[in-house]
């Protein structure tokens, strides 16, 4: 079986300090928890910036200084920028971090109720623009799907030319407006992929873990981090994202399943070169 790639996604834009007081917001708050993540066993960052009050921002040039920031503090590590940002942002807004061309970004693959009364709106023509955008500049998307149909989509997209093989996806199981976390949900999607994709499975809140679990005994990949969980257990609040990292380390060991480097990350998912 393949090495287990380990996901941080460290800080979402709907979380806040009010859910735990280590979501970062700062320039250094995100290294420090990059380097707890990275510490722990993670090869990728999922990225969101927010400024320093916690605004969510697009802002091509904040991305800068944090991937950079991260970079220096976390030796090899692959970045891989959200292209979703925050709910009601326009499609350029959300794709300035391509223009520093990351060797990977999410893809958003539909649009669905998000969390409760919000949209998060994903248009084919936006995901067609996002798509090609990522192919112009050799970004390897990372293919969120909140449903079975977002699977649907990417797979009619890359027919018309705007998303490549391989494809790897992630499947954000549990968000409210999306596919629930059940096993009967996970089989679903992990079995409506091609047979050459990669997935990784990013479990919502109480789904984090027994997806977690799914996907290192099924030869998938896992995203944890305060983006998708704050809790560490029930009603405890996790310290760091490294912490939950751990946890994904331990039951990976539990379970026979080898950790990837970074280096190896790359090789599974046919990443792009980069000088
Ligand atoms: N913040 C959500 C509205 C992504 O990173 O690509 C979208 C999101 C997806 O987090
Ligand atoms: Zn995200």
């Amino acid at each position: 079986m393949e090495k287990l790639i380990i996901t941080a996604a460290i800080c979402g834009a709907e979380v806040l300090k009010e859910h735990n007081p280590a979501v970062p917001y700062t320039v250094e708050e995100c290294v420090r928890e990059a380097r707890s993540a990275y510490d722990a066993g993670a090869s990728i960052i999922h990225l969101h910036v927010r400024y320093d009050d916690g605004t969510p921002t697009q802002d091509k040039e904040r991305f800068r200084v944090v991937m950079d920031a991260i970079a220096k503090a976390c030796p090899g590590i692959i970045i891989q920028p959200s292209t979703g940002g925050a709910v009601g942002m326009t499609n350029d807004e959300r794709l300035q971090p391509t223009e520093l061309n990351p060797e990977m970004a999410t893809l958003d693959c539909g649009t669905l109720n998000f969390g409760g009364d919000e949209i998060f709106e994903n248009t084919e023509n936006t995901i067609k623009y996002f798509g090609q955008r990522m192919i112009e500049r050799g970004i390897k998307p990372e293919l969120e799907v909140f449903d079975k149909s977002m699977i649907e989509m990417a797979l009619r997209l890359h027919k018309k030319g705007y998303i490549l093989k391989p494809m790897h996806f992630d499947f954000v199981m549990g968000v409210n407006g999306g596919i629930g976390g059940s096993l009967r949900d996970f089989v679903f999607l992990r079995g409506s992929i091609p047979s050459d994709a990669t997935y990784t499975v990013a479990g919502v809140g109480r789904y984090e873990m027994p997806l977690a679990v799914a996907a290192i005994i099924d030869g998938g990949h896992v995203r944890v981090g305060f983006e998708d969980n704050v809790f560490i257990s029930k009603g405890v609040p996790a310290r760091s994202n490294g912490e939950l990292v751990a946890r994904v380390v331990r039951m990976a060991g539990e379970l026979g399943r080898e950790i990837a480097s970074p280096g190896e990350a790359r090789e599974i998912l046919h990443l792009p070169a980069r000088q």
